[in-house]
């Protein structure tokens, strides 16, 4: 095939699509496991999995099967019925997450929302906050999704600019600081929204005990403690949720992405009694969410997380090719972080370039923050297809033609 099939779908979108992305100008055909091959038949290892939905691999074959084998039955029943799936997806999922009930929504920003909505119910009838004066602490830097409500507490110009008026009740400390947190805690307070890992911001490490101290605050407080998880949960740093590195217990997690698998949006909000109790018949819904489909999908890909120990082997994996990474001689490279198979490099320039140039090399990459290079394979990665990625890593971040124009 020619260059020109390539060339017909990016003149297609930029011609019909919204301009809201500056994708690579790979198109993607087929995809399997950890690899994908594009229109032009070349094939690369997906270094991104769709920002950590493809913990489990595209395709994987018993996720498929579970989809295809309830298409078979039925798909969308509403939540004006019931279905067979629904109730056994929120049981296994708080087997798992060892929390009391869970609700499930599509997207990770309607997790948010839902969580977000929760905790101020909460707030007002279980805490006794007056009538619309509800704050809920977030972090600068913090990525949250793309509502008008959530883009209220982003620091980000780019994900607010002309998207105004905003949600109020939001009030922003610095990530990694507890102190700030306890200083920011009103009587108004209901919630402490936070990442365990800042991914979009650039894989940002906070301090060790960070997650803890804040968990201890919180409690001392009344204040509820909503992790999203969405990209750092469901094994992606080497534990089932990052929380359990500091042995922290949240009052709600948020879900989403690698919940599917990466076949299907499924996301949800799992957490205590008290707080999903808050909602009563017609306070809340989703005209997909819980649907069977989403719910089989969702089952399976939680079993496959277990019965292929993919949490271990990211804890396996992980630190070893971060090692690898810190010990390479690089001139752009600054620094090196991450956990489980959540890696950031960070580098003294642009790191686009080096994802266009790590693309030609077979593996494929997404910058974030100019500077970062993110790299968040699938945990179904092999040690052999780790040493593929870390030979063009090395080979891309040495490169002398790279390196010297930067
Ligand atoms: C895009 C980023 C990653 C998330 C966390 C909630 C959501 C996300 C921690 C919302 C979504 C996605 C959105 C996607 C790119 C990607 C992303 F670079 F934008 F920030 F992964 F790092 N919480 N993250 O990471 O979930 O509603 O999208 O299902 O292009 O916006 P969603």
């Amino acid at each position: 095939m020619s260059q020109s099939s390539t060339q017909t779908y990016v003149d297609l979108e930029a011609r019909y699509g919204a301009h809201n992305y500056k994708p690579l100008d790979i198109v993607v055909a087929e995809a399997q496991g950890v690899w994908v091959t594009d229109v032009e038949g070349r094939r690369y290892l997906d270094g991104l999995s769709a920002y950590s939905s493809l913990n489990q691999g595209h395709r994987h074959p018993r996720i498929m099967a579970a989809l295809i084998e309830q298409a078979g039955r039925v798909t969308l029943t509403s939540r004006a019925f019931r279905n067979t799936e629904l109730p056994y997806f929120e049981k296994e999922l708080c087997e798992l997450s060892g929390m009391q009930r869970a609700l499930p929504m599509n997207t990770g920003a309607e997790a948010v929302e839902t969580a977000i909505k929760a905790a101020r119910r909460w707030g007002y009838r279980n805490k006794g906050i007056p009538a619309d004066q509800a704050e809920i602490i977030v972090c600068a830097d913090n990525f949250h999704g793309r509502t008008v409500t959530i883009i209220s507490a982003s620091t980000e110009p780019g994900y607010r600019a002309d998207y105004g008026p905003f949600t109020p009740g939001f009030v922003i400390v610095p990530f990694g600081d507890a102190d700030a947190l306890e200083r920011a805690i009103t009587p108004r307070t209901c919630a402490f929204l936070v990442e365990p890992i800042q991914a979009e911001a650039g894989v940002l490490m906070p301090p060790p005990g960070y997650l803890a101290k804040a968990a201890a605050i919180c409690k001392r407080h009344r204040v509820l403690l909503l992790l999203d998880e969405i990209q750092t949960g469901l094994g992606r740093t080497g534990r089932m949720f990052a929380c359990e590195h500091e042995g922290v217990k949240p009052d709600a997690l948020l879900l989403g992405k690698a919940l599917s698998g990466g076949v299907y949006p499924v996301s949800a909000v799992v957490g205590s009694d008290e707080l999903i109790g808050v909602f009563e018949p017609g306070s809340h819904g989703s005209t997909f969410g819980g649907n069977p489909l989403g719910s089989a999908v969702a089952r399976a890909a939680l079993r496959v997380l277990k019965d292929e120990r993919l949490v271990e082997r990211a804890a396996e994996l992980g630190p070893p090719f971060l090692a690898r990474l810190g010990a390479l001689h690089s001139p752009v490279v600054r620094a090196v972080r991450g956990s489980g198979l959540l890696l950031g490099i960070e580098l003294h320039t642009a790191a686009r370039p080096f994802c266009e140039a790590l693309a030609h090399e077979g593996v494929l990459c997404k910058e974030t923050h100019d500077k970062v290079l993110r790299f968040a394979p699938p945990l179904i990665i092999t040690p052999a297809e780790l040493d593929f990625a870390y030979e063009r890593i090395a080979r891309v971040l040495t490169s002398r033609a790279l390196t010297s124009a930067a």
